[in-house]
């Protein structure tokens, strides 16, 4: 799987894109992320990709030639499954949305800035506005690195063990159960007798009951789904 991520900022994805999970899976080739500064692919000479607003509203929008010229340029060198914009105003990133993109060959992100880009880009470019929440952001970017993050772990072979996936919250709708290491005793702090019984059936048990549990309390909203 391919992902090229088209920014103003490319410092900020530096670090989240290389480290931990992320920076395996490009070491293993699981992944490649390649991040592409919006401003190279700018004509003008004074690198700016932004403009006033039509109508005369408060801030600056993105221009619609540098984006262009980037996507095109990438679209030149292989075929992509989606074009992706991160903004407020998108559909919300979940786990489900994850799985699916995670099964994809290629992507573009492309990440917002300013008040705003200019919307031909995302009625003509763009395949898919997505956002991480109900909240605002000052761009896309962490946006993106968050997106990239939860859709690269889930490619097979990215994480170690090949069930934490599976087990991990949300992917069947429970929140995960709670976990413990050693000491089984800390300042008189007990982990659950169940968890150092051995009886592997009844520990199963166990967590799927702390599971569930936990989600009704924390999350009711997940069991109605
Ligand atoms: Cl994708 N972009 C921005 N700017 N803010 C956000 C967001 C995205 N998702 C939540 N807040």
């Amino acid at each position: 799987m391919r992902i090229d991520i088209i920014t103003v900022l490319p410092e900020l994805l530096e670090s989240p894109l290389n480290h931990s999970i992320l920076k395996r899976a490009q070491d293993k080739n699981l992944a490649e992320i390649v991040v592409h500064n919006l401003r190279d692919y700018t004509l003008d000479k004074h690198r700016r990709v932004d403009d006033y607003p039509f109508g005369g509203e408060a801030g600056m929008v993105m221009q619609i030639e540098p984006i262009d010229r980037a996507i095109s340029y990438l679209k030149s060198q292989r075929n992509y499954d989606e074009v992706i914009f991160t903004t407020p105003d998108g559909e919300k990133f979940d786990q489900r949305m994850a799985n699916n993109l995670s099964m994809s060959g290629n992507l573009i992100f492309l990440c917002g800035h300013y008040k705003g880009i200019d919307y031909r880009i995302r009625e003509h470019l763009i395949t898919r506005e997505v956002t991480i929440g109900d909240y605002v952001l000052t761009g896309g970017e962490l946006a993106a690195a968050i997106m990239c993050d939860a859709i690269v772990r889930l490619i097979p072979g990215a994480i170690g063990d090949e069930q934490s996936a599976l087990s991990d919250s949300f992917q069947d709708n429970l929140l995960a159960p709670p976990v413990y290491t050693r000491p089984a005793e800390y300042k008189g702090w007990k982990v659950p007798d169940i968890l150092l019984s051995g009886h592997q059936r009844k520990i199963d048990e166990w967590k799927h009951d702390q599971a569930l549990e936990r989600t009704r309390r924390l999350r009711p909203d997940l069991l109605d789904e």
